[in-house]
C-alpha cells in the first residue's frame, strides 16, 4: 500500500563534490534519506516509464536506505529498478549499467573514499541519463526542493529480498537484481587485450591488489584471479565490509598503509594497486615505487595505442585544474584536445559525451575513459597491467622513461583537515581579494606569473564554475587552493604544488616542494588563521 507521510525539512542536504555525504547518524535521523530521494524524485518530475539502478559499496546502512529507495520508487510510479545483489554495486559498475541499458540513471550508496560504519560516513551519488553525475543546475534545484520538502511516498511493503538472481515485483514496479560483476567483467574484457594480461600472469608476474575491504574485492577476484590467473590472494581485503574493518578506503599512501609497507619492503611484488570504498579511485605501486596519479593520467595516455579499444585513436584528454600539468605535455605530443575543468567529474561528462575527449583524471587517485561517465578504478590497473605486458618494464621503468622524455612535474598534496568552516571561508576569501596584489611579486627565487581563481566555462552548456584559487610562476610552478566538497564535518583546506623541471628527475619531491609550500603557506597566512603548522594529510 502507497502511504503519503508528512515530513519536515533538513537545512543540510546539499550535495557537495560528488553527490550527498554526511555522517551515519546524521543520515539515521528520521526521515533523512527520504527527505533526500523525494527531493530527487520530484525534481525528476513524472517517473512513469523511467528505470533507474540502484546499489552501494556495502558500508553500514546500505542495507536500510536501500529498501527505503526502493519502497519509495514504487510509491513514486518508477517502472523498474535494475539491483546489484545484496545492495553492492561499484561506482563504475554502476554507470556502465546506466549506458549498456540506456537507463533513466541511478544511485550509488556510498560516502567513496570516507570511512564508513555507524561512526563513519554514509552518501547517496545521484547520476541521470548520461551515466555520469548530475550537473550542479540539477543539484541545485534538488537541493531547493530539499529545503521546502512537506511530504514523501512510500509502499510500505516488507523488505525485498535482494539475495536472490532476477525479477520480482514491488506494486507495478519491477525489480530486476543482478550480479554486480558480471556486465563490468565485460566490458573490460571489451577495452583490454585479456590474453596478453593472461600471458603476464602465466609467465610469473606477480601483484598485490588491495580492495580495503570494499566494493572491489568481488570484482577484483573475479578479473586478477579468476580470469587473469594472478595467484590465488593476490587480492586482500577482499570481503566488502559494513565498517571496511576500519579502514579509511581512500588508497593513498598513508590511508593504504598494508600495501604500501609491502610494496616498499623486500618481498614487495611486481605491481600493487589499490582501490577506494566504491571502487572509482586507483592507487598504483611498483617495487619501491609509487606512481603519482597525476603521471599515472600522462603515461596512460601516452600509451593509449596499445590497448585495443584506443588503438585506432583518442579524443582528447582532460584533467581537474589541481592535478598536475604533466597530462599537458603529452596532449600536446600527440597533438589531442586538452583541457582543465574544476574538481569533480561530472564536469568531465560533457567533453565525453561531445567526443572532445577520451581520457580523464584528477591528482585524487581518480583516472578514466569514456567507456563510462565515472572514474574506475579497476580499469587503470588493467591499463598498466597492459602497459607492462606490452613494453616489459617495471612501473618504475616506465615511470622514469616518461620524466626523461617528458620532464618530471614534482607535486604533492597537503590537507589541512577539521579546520573550523568560518575560519576556512574567511582565509579563502581573503586570499581571493589578495590575489591581484600578488602579480609580479617575487618569493625567493619564484616570481608570480599570475594569480586568479580558476573559472571553468564549459563548452558544451556554457555553464560557469569557479573552484579554487591558482597562483602561477613565471618557472611553470603552481599552487593551487580549494575547500573539500566531500567532508562530513568541518572544513578542510587543500593545497596542491607543482614544479615542473626537465634536468632534475630523480629528487625527493618534499623537497623539490619545500620552498614553494613556505611561500603557500604564508601567501594563505595557514599556520596563524588555522592554528595548524602542519598538514594533516600528506598526498
Ligand atoms: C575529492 C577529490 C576529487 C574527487 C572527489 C570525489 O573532492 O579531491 O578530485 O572527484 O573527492 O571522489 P574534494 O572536494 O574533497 O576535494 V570519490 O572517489 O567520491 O567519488
Ligand atoms: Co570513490
Amino acid at each position: 500500500m502507497i502511504k503519503t507521510i508528512q515530513t519536515k525539512p533538513y537545512t543540510d542536504q546539499k550535495m557537495g563534490t560528488a553527490g550527498l555525504r554526511k555522517k551515519s547518524k546524521v543520515v539515521m535521523q528520521e526521515h533523512y534519506i527520504e527527505n533526500f530521494v523525494q527531493s530527487i524524485f520530484n525534481v525528476i518530475g513524472d517517473l512513469k516509464g523511467k528505470t533507474y539502478v540502484l546499489g552501494g559499496d556495502g558500508r553500514f546502512y546500505n542495507d536500510i536506505a536501500i529498501q527505503k529507495i526502493i519502497k519509495m520508487a514504487a510509491a513514486n510510479g518508477v517502472s523498474k529498478l535494475i539491483i546489484g545483489q545484496n545492495g553492492f554495486l561499484s561506482t563504475p559498475a554502476s554507470s556502465n549499467i546506466i549506458l549498456k541499458n540506456k537507463l533513466d540513471g541511478g544511485f550509488v550508496l556510498s560516502a567513496s573514499h570516507n570511512p564508513g560504519g555507524e561512526n563513519g560516513d554514509f552518501g547517496i551519488k545521484y547520476a541521470n541519463q548520461s551515466g555520469g553525475q548530475c550537473p550542479s543546475s540539477t543539484s541545485d534545484k534538488i537541493y531547493q526542493q530539499t529545503l521546502t520538502i512537506s511530504e514523501f511516498k512510500i509502499d510500505d511493503a516488507p523488505d525485498i529480498d535482494l539475495s536472490k538472481l532476477g525479477t520480482q515485483t514491488l506494486g507495478a514496479m519491477q525489480i530486476e537484481v543482478i550480479d554486480p560483476v558480471k556486465d563490468y567483467v565485460e566490458m573490460m574484457e571489451r577495452i583490454f587485450d585479456f590474453s596478453a594480461l593472461k600471458k603476464l600472469f602465466s609467465n610469473g608476474f606477480t601483484m598485490r591488489f588491495d580492495a580495503m575491504n570494499a566494493v572491489t574485492g568481488p570484482y577484483a577476484q573475479r578479473i586478477f584471479e579468476d580470469i587473469l590467473g594472478a595467484a590465488k590472494g593476490s587480492v586482500v581485503n577482499a570481503v566488502p565490509l559494513p565498517d571496511f574493518g576500519g579502514l579509511h578506503p581512500d588508497p593513498n599512501l598513508i590511508y593504504a598503509q598494508e600495501l604500501v609497507d609491502l610494496m616498499f619492503s623486500e618481498k614487495a611484488p611486481d605491481f600493487g594497486a589499490a582501490n577506494d570504498g566504491d571502487g572509482d579511485r586507483n592507487m598504483i605501486l611498483g617495487k619501491k615505487f609509487f606512481v603519482t596519479p597525476s603521471d599515472s593520467l600522462a603515461i596512460l595516455t601516452d600509451y593509449f595505442d596499445l590497448i585495443p579499444a584506443y588503438k585506432n585513436g583518442i579524443f582528447g584528454v582532460a584533467k581537474s585544474a589541481a592535478t598536475s600539468t604533466a597530462v599537458s605535455r603529452v596532449a600536446e605530443a600527440h597533438n589531442i584536445g586538452y583541457y582543465e575543468v574544476p574538481t569533480g567529474w561530472k564536469y568531465f561528462v560533457n567533453l565525453m559525451d561531445s567526443n572532445r575527449i577520451t581520457f580523464c583524471g584528477e591528482e585524487s587517485f581518480g583516472t578514466g575513459s569514456s567507456h563510462i561517465r565515472e572514474k574506475d578504478g579497476i580499469w587503470a590497473v588493467l591499463f598498466w597491467l597492459s602497459i607492462i605486458a606490452a613494453t616489459g618494464k617495471s612501473v618504475e621503468e616506465i615511470t622514469r622513461d616518461h620524466w626523461k622524455k617528458y620532464g618530471r612535474s614534482y607535486y604533492m598534496r597537503f590537507d589541512f583537515e577539521g579546520i573550523d568552516t568560518n575560519v576556512a571561508d574567511k582565509l579563502m576569501a581573503d586570499l581571493e581579494n589578495k590575489l591581484p596584489s600578488l602579480n609580479n611579486q617575487q618569493f625567493g627565487t619564484y616570481q608570480v606569473k599570475e594569480a586568479a581563481p580558476f573559472v571553468y566555462h564549459d563548452p558544451v552548456d556554457g555553464s560557469d564554475t569557479k573552484n579554487g584559487l591558482i597562483v602561477k610562476f613565471t618557472d611553470g610552478s603552481r599552487i593551487v587552493y580549494r575547500l573539500s566538497g566531500t567532508g562530513s564535518s568541518g572544513a578542510t583546506l587543500r593545497i596542491y604544488l607543482e614544479k615542473y623541471d626537465t634536468t632534475k628527475l630523480n629528487e625527493n619531491p618534499l623537497a623539490m616542494l619545500q620552498n614553494l609550500l613556505e611561500i603557500a603557506l604564508n601567501i594563505a597566512e595557514v599556520k596563524s588563521r588555522t592554528g595548524k603548522q602542519h598538514a594533516d594529510v600528506i598526498t
